[in-house]
């Protein structure tokens, strides 16, 4: 074992020298070799506030904008006022186990569509479009169109009567706005208009000063006035040549290089505050950035960028096929040899999760800041029945822990916003949402009495807050999120009912998301989801009271609700159950699987600790089967991981690198031309959950200890993973060749016992201070909530779940040591 300290480095037991491994050369780039048909071939460029789809043109370069915060609507929450009675009522006929009438009682009182005075929710919607109309372009050959996420760059060139004109094209992480070089291999061969629009029905559009600006108010929908003012402004900076203006459109002739800089801005402050100067702000963002040279503009970019994309780099080998354009490979994906395709896939993710969610910005929507309509599929809002928390399940796991932040900032506006919805529905203390909110943060029904009968918004979004803390440690976060863990847990507390049958506490009503038992009807109590939930729910603020040193009463009283949630169960068809009774069906397709929470991303069922409640998952799991739409087969992909099942991950995978059918509807999902995943249509969380899954096959830190490699895929036999990183701040390096493990090096930011599970067939080199393993992991991150026994139909014939053999070690390790391990 080689340890190394401040960049010094000791030679334990053995004498090997260490081999710096030499950074992969992987292939980080989309290329296409001809322009952009529709939006789902055109290229996503952002820096976490404005986005931009880049559709590379040659005759017209098209730039669709985005700024995050261009919501209908005005601040305000949606939360039904007198409700509780018909809530008490839905409660009485479940409990008398008339299901449709429960049903029927929840449709009326929360109907499908808006009642006049409430409102569903607001869509995200689109700034509008820039264009720039190129005279004479028409034959062009050449032609190449790159998304460089490396460097968060777009490319286009191509060549003209023997003139090469070239555009690189980014959102700027360093200066807040989007900006667009264009130049040509000739001097003064630049000649080109430039316009834009906007869909939205107030707006104005015209040329100032040498700059092109669109004003505009996004819309009104339901009840809610439309409030947001944006302004945009688009300024060329000309060398060379000429720039005229006419009312909305600006020439540039005979130039030689010119750079456009895009700022937008709105008057949104916060989620109840819409004070703010679009003017003002507009020309802030620009000003600062004209104050500076381009050149020092793009190096800024890249560094800000890299920060956090290069912590992580994936090789998996290449072939061939990596010198297709994207197109082709995503076509020729599932008939081909093509891993290099699965990293860039992986790290596409990354680039989206980095681009779409920084700091300080909104959290990534469904589209996480890409939408080019008004009135997007679902609104282009926060889902959070599973879409907005699949969208960060890549945040810890692949070294992005910042861009986790946006997220933890709505849910702490939700934990104030949602007091309305749990007093005034529930009559219950603390805090809770339904299945969606929006920029407003709405905690209210949503699509009513059906789909938004489930009050269990906050429960899933709260999970966020206590996996930040068990990968970073991070005391003061802990600190600074504790009320909305303990809202959380006292929602439940308030609102917990006594099971008539066999006195377990349950949520009611809710639903199994999204999920029926009987035709059209989908509303009960003490779904297997829901108990999942509130376990995790009452866990966690069990032990942040405890580390905070707080609450100790509350926390004997959340314990003892603990106890009497009901255990999971094994049904009839061997099956983890979905709901309290056994009444899944075995020719459910559902594209939810709920009850596969406990499974992933909680930790609840383990192969190891219960291989029972695991068969069972992988029973249900195959009842359901693979194909379906993107998230869902991005969900797959992690569950499969979980299972160990390396090889129906990569099938999942495989699935997900299908083509997407251009249709924009539909449960049939994959991957668009410019990578983007398809519900249908474009929705973001499945490049998301898949790039977990990639991450969940290579490395998993639950259960007590950091497993590696536990879903390697036969596809994949060769490769390494450099910064991944495990709850108890442990960072990974992995190599492998020939399908088993051969070096592995994990950094400790935090110190404690390093509890590590690799294949038995892997010999390390040095067995020096590897302690053999007993009870539970000390290390405090490890702790594993133990679960209650399942309850197993006596019809369920369980085969036994076939558990890969490994062994299972424990070193010591101080703070920012490193650790690495060679083997046999
Ligand atoms: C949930 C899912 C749908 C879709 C929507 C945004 O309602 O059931 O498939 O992803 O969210």
């Amino acid at each position: 074992m080689l340890k190394i300290i401040q960049h010094k480095i000791f030679l334990l037991a053995c004498g090997t020298v260490i081999s710096v491994s030499v950074q992969a050369q992987q292939n980080l780039k989309l290329i296409y070799n001809k322009p952009a048909e529709n939006w789902n071939e055109a290229l996503p460029i952002g820096n976490g506030r404005l986005g931009a789809m880049v559709f590379g043109g040659a005759v017209q370069e098209h730039l669709q904008l985005n700024e995050e915060t261009i919501w209908a609507g005005e601040p305000g929450n949606n939360v039904p006022k007198n409700t509780f009675d018909s809530i008490q009522k839905i409660r009485k006929l479940l409990n008398e186990n008339q299901f449709q009438e429960a049903q029927n009682v929840s449709n009326r009182t929360y109907p499908r569509q808006a009642p006049k005075d409430l409102n569903y929710g607001m869509p995200y919607q689109t700034m509008g479009d820039l264009f720039l109309d190129f005279k004479g372009h028409e034959n062009f050959k050449n032609y190449n169109r790159t998304l460089d996420i490396e460097k968060a760059i777009s490319t286009v060139s191509y060549e003209v009567n023997g003139v090469t004109f070239k555009r690189e094209i980014f959102s700027s992480f360093a200066d807040n706005v989007i900006i667009i070089k264009l130049s040509s291999s000739k001097k003064g061969s630049l000649n080109f208009s430039i316009n834009a629009s906007t869909p939205h029905l107030k707006k104005s559009i015209f040329t100032e000063q040498n700059q092109l600006v669109i004003n505009g108010t996004s819309g009104s929908v339901d009840n809610k006035i439309g409030k947001i003012n944006f302004k945009t402004i688009a300024f060329p900076v000309v060398k060379g040549g000429k720039l005229t203006s006419t009312k909305d459109k600006l020439d540039v002739s005979g130039a030689d290089e010119v750079v456009i800089y895009v700022s937008i801005a709105t008057n949104f402050k916060k989620y109840n505050d819409i004070s703010g100067n679009p003017d003002a702000r507009v020309s802030e963002y620009l000003k600062f950035a004209l104050n500076k040279k381009y050149d020092a503009e793009l190096k800024a970019h890249i560094e800000k960028y890299q920060k956090y994309f290069k912590r992580v780099s994936l090789d998996l080998g290449t072939t061939e096929q990596a010198k297709k354009t994207t197109d082709i490979r995503i076509k020729e994906f599932g008939n081909s040899q093509d891993p290099d395709l699965v990293a860039l896939y992986f790290q596409f993710g990354r680039y989206l999760l980095i681009s779409s969610s920084q700091p300080g910005t909104q959290p990534a929507n469904l589209q996480g800041i890409w939408n080019y309509q008004l009135n997007p599929a679902w609104d282009s809002k926060y889902t959070v029945n599973i879409n907005t928390e699949m969208n960060y399940w890549p945040a810890e796991n692949t070294n992005l822990s910042e861009m986790h932040e946006p997220l933890f900032d709505m849910i702490q506006d939700l934990s104030v916003t949602g007091q309305e919805s749990a007093q005034e529905m529930y009559h219950a203390r603390g805090w809770n949402m339904h299945h969606n909110t929006d920029l407003w943060r709405i905690t209210g029904v949503v699509d009513g009495g059906f789909y938004g009968m489930w009050p269990m918004g906050g429960a899933w979004l709260t999970q966020h807050l206590w996996n930040h803390y068990l990968y970073t440690g991070d005391k003061e976060f802990l600190k600074k999120y504790y009320s909305a863990l303990k809202g959380a847990a006292l929602f439940y507390l308030d609102v917990l009912q006594q099971d008539p049958s066999k006195k377990y506490l349950v949520v009611s009503p809710s639903m199994s998301p999204e999920n029926t038992y009987f035709k059209s009807v989908g509303i009960t109590a003490g779904t297997t989801m829901d108990n999942q939930l509130v376990f995790d729910v009452f866990n966690n603020f069990i032990n942040a009271s405890k580390i905070l040193n707080e609450d100790k009463n509350l926390s004997d009283e959340v314990k003892s609700a603990l106890d009497q949630l009901p255990p999971m169960q094994i049904g009839q068809h061997a099956q983890l159950q979905e709901w309290l009774k056994d009444m899944d069906r075995t020719d459910d397709q559902h594209r939810h699987i709920s009850h596969l929470y406990g499974l992933f991303p909680s930790g609840q069922i383990s192969p190891f600790r219960n291989p029972d409640l695991t068969e069972a998952a992988k029973n249900s799991m195959t009842y359901r089967g693979d194909k379906s739409t993107g998230w869902s087969m991005g969900w797959k992909v992690n569950w499969w991981a979980r299972l160990l099942d390396g090889n129906r991950a990569f099938k999942l995978i495989s699935d997900q690198l299908t083509p997407a059918p251009m249709e924009q509807q539909g449960q049939s999902g994959g991957t668009y031309p410019n990578l983007l995943d398809a519900h249908p249509p474009f929705q973001i969380d499945g490049n998301f959950g898949c790039t977990s899954g990639i991450a969940e096959m290579l490395l998993q830190s639950y259960d007590g200890y950091l497993y590696i490699l536990p879903a390697l895929p036969d596809a994949l036999p060769n490769g390494s993973v450099k910064g991944l990183k495990a709850r108890g701040g442990f960072e990974v390096d992995i190599e492998w060749k020939n399908s088993k493990l051969t070096k592995l090096t994990i950094k400790s930011n935090l110190g404690g016992n390093c509890r590590v599970r690799i294949a038995k067939n892997i010999q390390i080199k040095t067995k020096a201070n590897l302690q053999l393993v007993k009870g539970e992991n000390p290390n405090p991150y490890y702790q594993v909530n133990a679960i209650k026994k399942p309850l197993i139909s006596e019809k369920a014939q369980l085969k036994g779940y076939s558990l890969p053999e490994t062994h299972v070690f424990d070193f010591h390790t101080e703070k920012g040591g490193s650790y690495i391990f060679e083997t046999k």
